[in-house]
């Protein structure tokens, strides 16, 4: 298989991320920065990615890392790490990172450091306040994807179970809400059926908005190793680096998925080319969308998918000949204003096909975040905890049973969403947010609406690593804490590995762990006593294991750290073999399932987690983005990850030399050879990117990996999000970051 060009980079010379995954060392990469040598080891799941790469951190006798390397004997990596693994230590040791606990006491004036007495003393008292003031419902939290379970079940539940507060949400909105909503209303759970050897085992893979090549580079290197020469379709309006790796490309039309789909799946059902006896054993909806889909022939898709109707017949063919097809997708399909259907049209094909539950197939959502699976199930945001619904009588007694709590603090209604959240604060019944582990003020869509909304907030604490953040900046009040490698907790990855992330350094200053900074407010709060058996993330991880039990991700079968770091981790679901009635607290004497170190995937026997165990056939008519090129703004804009040095809003990857030099420090726009000839541009030269919202300034980047009439910018410089406009799926509510209209013209 020809190498992968990151284009960028590649185009000026630098290396690619195949050349940096394959030859580490030549980069840079994984330098000794001591020469002490090590006088032990441990695993750690690494925090940036939800791939889940395990890494061995080497410690010196103080037991403080001094160094580290992927793990060899890891199911998940199998001894590779991307740069950002390579370099995950770097971070910590910053000048920026928040030190001491910072205030803001007057409006406009500087933040200065306070003790974390006052600190903590001073969010309740706010927060409290602005509660008397205008009611339990006007304080909001905006989570994260990015700490360990643990301590996300302990932030949703001091929040909502607590504080009395009920608006909260996460960054994973912004990520993976549109999996999330797709899965439960198809599966009937949040469940990505797939293990990672199903990368090696496919014939066909399909890959649908998803680059992972630069965004999930070992997940990438897996599909490498696949020893059945695969057919591997790339549906992305980009020529991307893993478009040119693959064998098919299909250069789509933004947000044209659903129409190419629907144009797959009819051609499909119209050859017969389906599972008739898994769709009747295991479906239901098939004859509705059969019904439906007879209105979408391959030449009524062609114009509005950009994809010629022979080329559409091309596609199914492909999966028509596979025996073992699989489906994944990540942000091109997870980011739109029809999101939720156009994950249900590819996990549709996986259906019909009978593609599921099989060795190399799969409806397989690709993670981003290192814990977003872990926020989805046990944020206790949007969800309560364990997957279950705030809305239902019998999931609120299970989780006030198990949690020892009154089933009176935990709320019956279900919280705003993200953009409702921010809508709540411009109208004013919102006063105060918490934001913890995310940085809106760059990353939200349509970010100047974000900057302004803090006009309108009483009081705006941020708990960041950093206090250099966009966000931070903003803030009345900012909460130093340690980052990934300061503490311990799990994440659960993309296949669903829970696996075991290490404290390996001291935090800076009086930087705390989240954990602990939750425990302080609690006990300030007043609400202590809730939390009193949460002493440690390990007593934590054995309540969620209880809180598991029985459900679909029960993982009540998992004792403890240890045997997870023996086991390489282990995917859920995991029971106990010897089950407790639910109420039971979990011992040692409990025998565990023996299968602690193999894969495993879901739906092997076409049981699905809905009430008749079948999974749902769902669709709706495609519909025109709400923001599309018209005469002023000709451009489509389309944005996402640009390197695999540089991750999201680069408050910590840009802390690395190393990673810096692996990534173009200016903002760049890439536009088609013929659109720049056109418009007098010269790769290089500078130009104005202007949308509805706003004009910003960035260099030009000719490459005909984009299609004419479109450009791309990566996610990772602050302006871009200025331009973004702010529409979202009506099911998931997840922004459509990658689909705007621009106009861009030579900078004078
Ligand atoms: N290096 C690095 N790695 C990362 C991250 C990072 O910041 N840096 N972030 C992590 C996170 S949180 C995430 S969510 C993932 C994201 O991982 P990916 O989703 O793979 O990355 P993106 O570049 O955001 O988007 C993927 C592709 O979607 C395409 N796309 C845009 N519009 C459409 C469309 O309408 N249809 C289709 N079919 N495709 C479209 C884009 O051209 C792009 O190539 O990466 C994770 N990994
Ligand atoms: N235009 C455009 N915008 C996008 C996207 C896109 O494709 N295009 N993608 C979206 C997606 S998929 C995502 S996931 C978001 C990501 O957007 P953000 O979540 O805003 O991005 P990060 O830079 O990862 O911010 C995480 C913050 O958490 C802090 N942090 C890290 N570890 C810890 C910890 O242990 N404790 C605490 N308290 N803080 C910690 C870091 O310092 C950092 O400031 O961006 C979204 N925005
Ligand atoms: S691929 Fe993801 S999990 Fe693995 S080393 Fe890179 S950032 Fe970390
Ligand atoms: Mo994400």
């Amino acid at each position: 298989m020809k190498t992968t060009l990151d284009s960028l980079l590649h185009a000026r010379g630098g290396p690619t991320t195949e050349e940096l995954v394959q030859e580490p060392g030549r980069f840079g990469l994984g330098r000794l920065p001591s020469r002490r040598a090590p006088a032990s080891t441990v695993d750690s799941v690494c925090g940036f990615c939800a791939t889940g790469c395990s890494l061995k951190v080497h410690l010196d006798d103080r037991g403080q890392a001094i160094n580290l390397s992927p793990s060899p004997d890891y199911p998940v990596n199998l001894g590779m790490a991307c740069p950002k693994g390579w370099e995950a230590l770097t971070p910590l040791a910053a000048d920026d990172r928040a030190t001491h606990p910072l205030f803001r006491t007057t409006k406009g004036g500087p933040l200065r450091p306070v003790s974390w007495g006052d600190a903590i003393q001073t969010f309740v008292d706010r927060m409290k306040a602005v509660q008397y003031a205008h009611g339990s419902h006007s304080i909001a939290l905006l989570s994260t994807g990015q700490i360990p379970t643990e301590e996300m079940a302990f932030l949703g539940s001091l929040f909502k179970f607590g504080m009395g507060g009920l608006h909260a949400d996460s960054n994973t909105r912004q990520c993976m809400a549109t999996a999330h909503v797709a899965y439960k209303q198809a599966f009937g759970f949040d469940a990505p059926p797939y293990t990672y050897s199903d990368f090696e085992e496919s014939d066909v893979l399909v890959f649908s908005g998803a680059n992972p090549a630069i965004a999930h580079p070992i997940m990438w290197q897996r599909v490498m190793r696949n020893p059945h020469n695969p057919q591997i379709v790339v549906i992305d309006p980009r020529h991307t680096e893993t478009a040119m790796a693959a064998t098919d490309h299909f250069a789509i039309t933004p947000k044209g998925d659903l129409w190419l789909l629907y144009g797959v799946a009819h051609e499909l059902i119209a050859r017969n080319a389906i599972d008739r006896d898994f769709i009747e054993a295991h479906t239901t909806g098939f004859d509705e969308f059969a019904q439906f889909i007879a209105e979408y022939p391959p030449e009524r898709c062609a114009a509005a998918s950009g994809i010629d109707a022979s080329r559409i017949r091309d596609l199914a063919t492909l999966i028509d000949q596979g025996k073992r097809v699989s489906f994944w997708w990540t942000m091109g399909v997870n980011q739109g204003h029809q999101s939720t259907r156009i994950t249900h049209a590819l996990i549709n094909l996986a259906l019909i096909t009978g593609n599921i539950g099989r060795p190399g197939t799969g409806a397989n959502s690709i993670t981003g975040q290192c814990n977003a699976m872990g926020s989805r199930i046990f944020g206790n945001t949007t969800s309560l905890l364990g997957g279950r619904s705030f809305a239902e009588q019998t999931d609120r007694e299970d989780v006030a049973r198990l949690l020892e709590i009154p089933i009176e603090r935990i709320p019956t209604q279900s919280s705003l969403a993200y953009d409702q959240i921010i809508d709540a604060i411009e109208q004013g019944e919102i006063r105060a947010l918490w934001v913890i582990a995310t940085n809106p003020a760059h990353s939200w869509i349509n970010q100047d609406r974000f900057r302004q909304i803090r006009e309108k907030l009483d009081f705006l604490v941020v708990q960041d690593m950093y206090a250099s953040t966009e966000t931070a900046a903003m803030a009345d009040l900012v909460l130093p804490a340690a980052g990934w490698g300061e503490k311990d907790g799990t994440f659960i990855n993309s296949e669903r590995r829970i696996g075991v992330t290490r404290k390996v350094a001291v935090a800076p200053g009086e930087a705390l762990a989240d954990f602990s900074i939750f425990r302080l407010i609690a006990e300030a709060w007043g609400c202590g006593d809730m939390f009193a058996k949460w002493t440690s993330p390990e007593a934590v991880f054995r309540k969620l294991a209880l809180l598991s039990l029985g459900r679909p991700c029960d993982f009540s079968g998992i004792k403890g750290y240890d045997q997870l770091s023996v086991a390489g981790g282990i995917q859920w679901p995991f029971a106990s073999t010897t089950r407790p009635s639910v109420g039971d607290r979990l011992t040692d004497s409990l025998s565990i399932d023996e299968d602690s170190s193999s894969e495993r995937r879901l739906f092997a026997d076409g049981k699905f987690f809905t009430p008749d165990q079948r999974a749902r056939i769902l669709f709706e008519a495609p519909t025109h983005a709400p923001e599309s090129p018209s005469a002023d703004y000709s451009f489509w804009l389309n944005t996402g990850r640009g390197s695999s040095a540089q991750w999201h809003t680069g408050s910590r990857s840009d802390k690395s030399d190393v990673l810096r030099k692996l990534a173009p420090r200016e903002l760049y726009v890439e536009i088609h050879p013929s659109d720049a000839e056109r418009l007098d541009i010269k790769d290089g030269c500078s130009v104005t990117v202007g949308s509805r919202r706003a004009s910003i300034s960035a260099r030009a980047f000719v490459t005909p990996t984009v299609s004419a009439g479109q450009v791309f910018m990566p996610m990772h410089f602050r302006e871009v999000n200025r331009l973004t406009f702010a529409a979202f799926d009506p099911h998931s509510r997840q922004p459509s970051y990658k689909a705007c209209a621009v106009h861009i013209e030579r900078a004078s």
